[in-house]
């Protein structure tokens, strides 16, 4: 019993170690270009900086219109192509033709080295 007690103890802690540093591995959106709710003349690309580096195969986005001037729509996916970064933190948004005027969402999907896909979205205007 002496012996059990102190080693329950540091596997508690340990576990407790564990678990956090799992829960810090989650990639979280740090910024994004155009950033949240901003409007902005067509970007070449949507940018997305993560906190940690992205698993690519299990990471991407999709790009959707929900908006166009003066007049709300079902979200309507828009062509473009996902890729990496040269920093592993970053995903990129292509569209594969200049975006016109209106409101659109980006949903991200990022995995890193702990495998849980984090999911969150983006919204931004073009004028
Ligand atoms: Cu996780």
């Amino acid at each position: 019993m002496r012996l059990i007690q102190p080693t329950a103890a540091v596997i508690v802690l340990l576990s407790g170690l564990l678990m956090s540093s799992l829960a810090q591995a989650h990639p979280k959106l740090l910024s994004s270009a155009p950033a949240e709710g901003m409007e902005d003349l067509t970007p070449a690309r949507i940018e997305l900086h993560f906190s940690e580096n992205l698993v690519t195969q299990f990471s991407g986005a999709k790009l959707l219109m929900t908006e166009m001037p003066g007049m709300a729509h079902a979200p309507m996916p828009v062509k473009a192509k996902v890729s990496g970064g040269s920093d592993p933190k970053t995903m990129f948004i292509t569209p594969a033709a200049p975006l016109t005027a209106g409101t659109y969402k980006v949903e991200w999907r990022a995995v890193s080295s702990d495998t849980h896909p984090i999911t969150g979205n983006v919204t931004f205007k073009v004028k």
